[in-house]
């Protein structure tokens, strides 16, 4: 049974009105998107280490350059989540030191390892070609800051994969049989766990039922990973590779590709922090908190020094 302020906000919900930080919300509502917020601004953060690897042996200057503009896009898209999370109420130390305790998630496909050139071109193209098809139906979310948010986001997220999809196309056009290799190695491997971001089929998605009437998520999960396949094989076909998935297969009567069954084992010991990259991640993220403490203080001892100069 809703109370007449539940029934009020489902109706502004329903007539595509957003909701503000100031407005009345469900206790449910709030969680939830202090839930999914906290988890995207962790994954923008904890997502800048495995391109991170590269920075220090991009091929050229101007590979260089384009990586680390790319790595500090991510850090800002983090730093804007957690503003975007804090207008809910939510203390942005407490869900870092959650997420540095192992007690929060992040995206699954940040436990991977990169490890050739060409999987920087490999996140780019599909971690970040999954990433916007994600956040492209986010831009409607019905949280007016998130919203607002991803429409930001999505702009310099169409930048990072096409700059992936173009460090691919060169290697495959003017790289040596080795690069090649490489292309379509990064291509095996980051494949699978692309797919996997979009989370559990939607039979096994707890949250989506309830996300979907908030409208929170416009689309299942299943829906976009199906979008992201059908907008991505044309783009390996141009690049000459193939993916790991016998099964994948353009299905004429659907209109969509078929393709074969996600190793889901595989996925829930990646959340259980048993991934490849889990532990490593982790304690990188704890020692940069660590190694940055004394510039914090010092910013704080330096403001206290100004505010009693002012008083003065
Ligand atoms: N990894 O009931 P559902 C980026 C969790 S892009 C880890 O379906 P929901 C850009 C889920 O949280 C990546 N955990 O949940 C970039 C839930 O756990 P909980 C970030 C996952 O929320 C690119 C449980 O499983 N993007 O960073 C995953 O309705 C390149 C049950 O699942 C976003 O976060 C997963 N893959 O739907 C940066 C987008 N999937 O909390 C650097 C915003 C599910 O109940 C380099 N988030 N889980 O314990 C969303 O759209 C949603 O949260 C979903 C999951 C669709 C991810």
């Amino acid at each position: 049974e809703m109370g007449p302020e539940e029934r009020a906000f489902q109706e502004k919900i329903d007539a595509e009105i957003k909701i503000e930080a100031k407005n009345w919300m469900p206790d449910n509502y709030r969680k939830t998107l202090i839930r999914q917020i906290s988890q995207h601004a962790h994954s923008e953060i904890v997502g800048m280490l495995p391109e991170g690897n590269w920075v220090t042996r991009a091929p050229t200057l101007k590979r260089k350059l384009q990586l680390m503009a790319k790595i500090q896009d991510e850090a800002g898209h983090g730093l804007y989540l957690y503003s975007a999370m804090e207008t809910l109420g939510a203390d942005r130390d407490e869900e870092i030191e959650k997420l540095h305790s192992g007690r929060a998630k992040y995206s699954s496909i940040f436990n991977y390892p990169t490890l050739n050139w060409a999987d920087m071109g490999a996140v780019g193209w599909l971690v970040d070609g999954a990433a916007i098809v994600n956040q492209v139906v986010l831009q409607r979310t019905s949280y007016g800051p998130y919203s607002r948010a991803m429409i930001r986001i999505c702009k310099e997220e169409s930048f990072h994969q096409r700059q992936g999809y173009e460090i691919l196309l060169h290697m495959m056009r003017h790289g040596t049989q080795a690069q090649k290799d490489m292309v379509q190695d990064a291509i095996n491997r980051l494949w699978w766990p692309s797919l996997m971001m979009f989370g559990p089929s939607d039979a096994e998605s707890p949250n989506s039922a309830q996300s979907m009437a908030w409208k929170i998520k416009r689309h299942t999960n299943d829906e976009l990973r199906q979008r992201f396949i059908d907008q991505t094989v044309p783009q390996l076909e141009i690049l000459g590779c193939t993916a790991p998935d016998p099964d994948l297969k353009w299905n004429e009567e659907r209109g969509h590709y078929d393709f074969g069954e996600i190793q889901w084992e595989e996925f829930y010991e990646v959340l259980k922090g048993n991934g490849p990259c889990n532990r490593e991640r982790l304690e990188t993220r704890r020692n940069a908190i660590q190694d940055g403490a004394w510039v914090r203080e010092a910013a704080v001892a330096h403001a206290n020094k100004k505010q009693k100069q002012q008083a003065a």
